[in-house]
């Protein structure tokens, strides 16, 4: 297991790569060009200067997180293969600077969804929160909220531009429903999966956030079974998972330890986060003991360490603790805290097995 840190990057992260260099065990920098817009190339040069900035810590930029996919190839629009064929030469280039695995994900519309982003969790600390009954309501409000919330930062699929035409893209996505997103999905993989093997790069789903249809439009990635059909859709050892505890894990009839058991070998990248469920569905982003939520932290981590798991792992969103102003679910300290939490039950285990 190599263990890494999201960071967005100079002038647009309230974290310091001398910071991240801090926290014990940290290998790498999940890292993206933060002001492309999906569908744009990746050129040589923008990438030569993260790898410039990152040189000097150590640290390796073997993930990225995200590559967008336009909603082109999502939709099946006019201009797909053109996007594809964007893609493909950002695959090219990114394979230059050693990058291995990309993280990112087909949610149609909007990434992550929050209906509050700094929710009390009664110890002076905040969370992201999301609340079943609000999200029934009109997406441009909640869309409105979260813009304005996280207004200063960039958000990777919560491009501004893109959701001043909300409307416009609700209208795209209106003929595409379930099934024809799966199509799309596998149009695109297929295309893509022999320049992956030509570069060494794994294409890594992040699974839907949360893990069920939200404003009428179609998820794909919510549960075992979905990712199983995902594995089959393109089965190819290229074609991968960034298992992200707490998306799933958000559906209290997943058992994420399980899943990482039944494909440990396709999984490229773990995100490990812990969520709180409340009976009305609810949920509310926690720490990463695993007693402060319901996710079974530590099954998940033992299903890893059993499967002798080599990918690459980040803690996921944290919570905003000691008055921390930081990017909502981004901060350091909690992050940091989440790391020191999953090295010691690894170390653990590896003590135990000898
Ligand atoms: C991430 C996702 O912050 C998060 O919730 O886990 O936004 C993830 O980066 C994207 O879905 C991947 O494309
Ligand atoms: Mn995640």
């Amino acid at each position: 297991m190599k263990m890494s840190f999201r960071w967005y990057g100079s002038g647009n992260d309230t974290v310091s790569l001398s910071q991240i260099r801090q926290i014990p065990g940290v290998e790498e920098i999940v890292w993206a060009l933060h002001d492309k817009l999906p569908g744009e190339v990746w050129q040589p040069e923008e990438i030569a200067k993260v790898a410039e900035e990152l040189k000097p810590y150590g640290f390796g930029m073997s993930v990225v997180e995200s590559v967008n996919v336009h909603d082109d190839i999502k939709t099946a629009g006019p201009d797909r293969d053109l996007y594809i064929d964007n893609y493909i030469q950002t695959i090219r280039n990114l394979k230059e600077f050693g990058v291995k695995v990309i993280c990112y994900n087909f949610m149609p519309v909007f990434d992550w969804t929050r209906t509050d982003l700094f929710h009390p969790l009664g110890d002076g600390s905040t969370a992201l929160f999301y609340e079943k009954s609000k999200i029934k309501q009109d997406p441009q409000e909640m869309a409105e909220y979260i813009l304005k919330e996280c207004e200063g930062f960039t958000m990777p699929g919560w491009e501004p531009e893109r959701l001043a035409k909300l409307t416009e893209l609700f209208e795209k996505y209106k003929s595409v429903d379930k099934e024809t997103l799966w199509e799309n999905l596998r149009y695109f993989l297929e295309k893509l999966m022999p320049v992956c093997h030509e570069c060494g790069i794994k294409m890594a789903i992040h699974p839907d956030d949360p893990p069920w249809d939200i404003f009428g439009l179609p998820r794909l990635l919510v549960d075992e079974e979905s990712v199983g059909r995902f594995l089959k859709l393109v089965d190819d050892p290229y074609n991968c998972l960034t298992l992200c505890s707490g998306s799933l894990g958000s559906n209290p009839a997943n058992n994420v330890a399980d899943i990482v058991r039944k494909y440990a070998d396709r999984i490229a990248f773990a995100h490990i986060r812990n969520v709180k469920i409340y009976e009305n569905g609810d949920f509310s982003e926690v720490s990463h003991r695993d007693c402060d939520g319901d996710v079974g932290i530590l099954d998940i981590i033992r299903a890893y360490h059993d499967a002798g798991f080599d990918g690459y792992i980040r803690p996921d969103h944290g919570r905003h603790i000691w008055n921390e102003q930081c990017r909502p679910g981004y901060g350091l300290y909690d992050r940091a805290l989440g790391i020191m939490y999953i090295l010691g039950a690894w170390d653990m285990l590896d003590k135990q097995k000898g």
